[in-house]
């Protein structure tokens, strides 16, 4: 019987999903950039994955899209006039600048914080530093929002610390649980916490990125350190990685690219890390828990980076079931793939897992975010499980409650020359104050403010 519980958090896909091409490094956004996106489409299918997980008898948690286009963004870069206006001087001057605005990138809650559990932290709480994605424009503009939707969700602070997040710094990059990993042992609360990062950018000369790589490393040293720091992870229950560079510039530009983790298990391409981290992993685990962790390399020549890139193959969820068995939960994209089929299949013949699922989330796979960037973990207790608000727990009708309202609110085409449509501004706004009363969560928009 498996004890821990871990919240399923996903983001709700927001009416404005799009194809921008906008994130640098990311080879599916830059491949579809400029294409027609289905929001409704990609709504529902973030949806069933979330009833698929839900239905499994895992806690699943709702976090509500940000509200978009981010008007403020804009004034505050100069634009100003009736939010029409803005909209279209913009898009006059400088289109990438709407095009982030208009971003639904939210959805892609693994980037939204850092969580560190009670059984990791000093004073026995859960942690959570919202990350700062300070990377990319079109997703630092996400954080104050997620700050506020992760302190209305998870409140009372006899369970719950709230950090700020880093300060805004090319040196402090910081994108969240997609480069964190966790390592536990059967039955224990205490975790060995893993942070990956990509460039060591205090010491390094380009804080942009390694000089000579193609594409730049979106998380740094320093700010894995600071969030460790901040969270009260005792040093021994720490190890920080470094990303392989041939891996950022294959495509990898979040550790959930290339590697995954759960319970003892953890699963990674050979290239995902910089040489002798596997060692010094088991090394650490072994010092910690006095037993050895599980660990699969596919190697390179099985499996090519590209194709792990291709397929998002390591962005499968693995899920610890009720009963202790795990379920490894792959993008539909795998299973029309040969080799792909072939690593699950050794995978799970050597024990790495027992059963194994597909789900189709192609209109988010085609920016770049497959199963496990749509969903944040918190692993908790029985009692910091009843102190999360009610509203946004996953149950049957809230489920078929949200497809409803998908179905009212959604387009099932958006163009980039439909971010020139005010009509947008206003259907989006009304589908988010309507959601906000089907979840319970009243005045959590700036919208709803003013
Ligand atoms: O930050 N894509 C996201 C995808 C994030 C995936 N998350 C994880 N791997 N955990 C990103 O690159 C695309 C936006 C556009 O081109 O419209 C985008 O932002």
């Amino acid at each position: 019987m498996n004890t821990t519980l871990e919240i399923q958090c996903d983001g709700l896909v927001g009416p404005t999903h799009n194809y921008a091409g906008i994130a640098w490094g990311n080879l599916a956004s830059m491949k579809h950039g400029h294409q027609t996106a289905n929001p409704r489409l990609a709504a529902l299918q973030g949806l069933a994955k979330m009833e698929l997980v839900a239905g499994l008898g895992i806690p699943q948690l709702v976090l509500p899209p940000h509200e978009r286009p981010d008007l403020g963004l804009l004034r505050r870069l100069g634009f100003s006039g009736s939010d029409a206006q803005v909209i279209r001087r913009a898009i006059r001057h400088t289109p990438p600048l709407v095009s982030a605005a208009w971003s639904a990138a939210a959805m892609w809650a693994a980037n939204a914080a850092s969580v560190s559990p009670s059984g990791d932290t000093a004073d026995g709480r859960i942690h959570f530093t919202p990350a700062n994605l300070t990377g990319q424009l079109h997703r630092s503009i996400e954080t104050p929002t997620t700050a506020r939707i992760l302190r209305a969700i998870f409140s009372p602070p006899q369970f719950f610390i709230h950090h700020d997040p880093l300060p805004p710094a090319l040196a402090l990059r910081d994108e969240g649980a997609a480069n964190q990993m966790r390592l536990t042992r059967a039955g224990g609360r205490r975790g060995l916490e893993l942070f990956v990062y990509g460039i060591d950018a205090l010491t390094q000369t380009s804080a942009a990125g390694v000089p000579g790589q193609r594409y730049p490393a979106r998380q740094t040293a320093a700010a894995s350190a600071a969030v460790a720091r901040n969270h009260g992870l005792l040093s021994r229950a720490v190890v920080f990685i470094r990303q392989k560079p041939v891996a950022i510039d294959a495509g990898v530009f979040h550790n959930d690219v290339i590697a995954l983790a759960q319970d003892n298990v953890l699963i990674c391409h050979e290239h995902a890390f910089v040489a002798h981290t596997v060692e010094d992993i088991r090394r650490r685990y072994r010092a910690l828990f006095q037993a050895a962790p599980v660990i699969h390399i596919v190697p390179d020549r099985r499996f090519s980076l590209a194709e792990a890139v291709d397929t998002y193959l390591f962005n499968s969820q693995l899920l610890t079931l009720p009963d202790g068995r795990r379920l490894w939960l792959a993008p539909d994209e795998c299973q029309r793939h040969g080799l792909a089929m072939e690593v699950l299949q050794s995978l799970r013949d050597q024990g790495a897992f027992s059963l194994l699922e597909f789900i189709n989330v192609r209109q988010s796979m085609r920016n770049g975010g497959g199963p496990a960037c749509l969903r944040l973990r918190v692993p908790v207790t029985p009692g910091e499980l009843a102190a999360v608000h009610r509203g946004v727990m996953l149950t049957p009708r809230l489920a078929r409650t949200l497809r409803e309202w998908i179905g009212r609110h959604y387009r099932d085409r958006l163009s980039p020359r439909d971010l020139a449509d005010p009509a947008l501004i206003t259907e989006s706004r009304r589908a988010l104050d309507e959601l906000t009363q089907l979840l319970h969560l009243p005045n959590l928009y700036d919208f709803q403010r003013r």
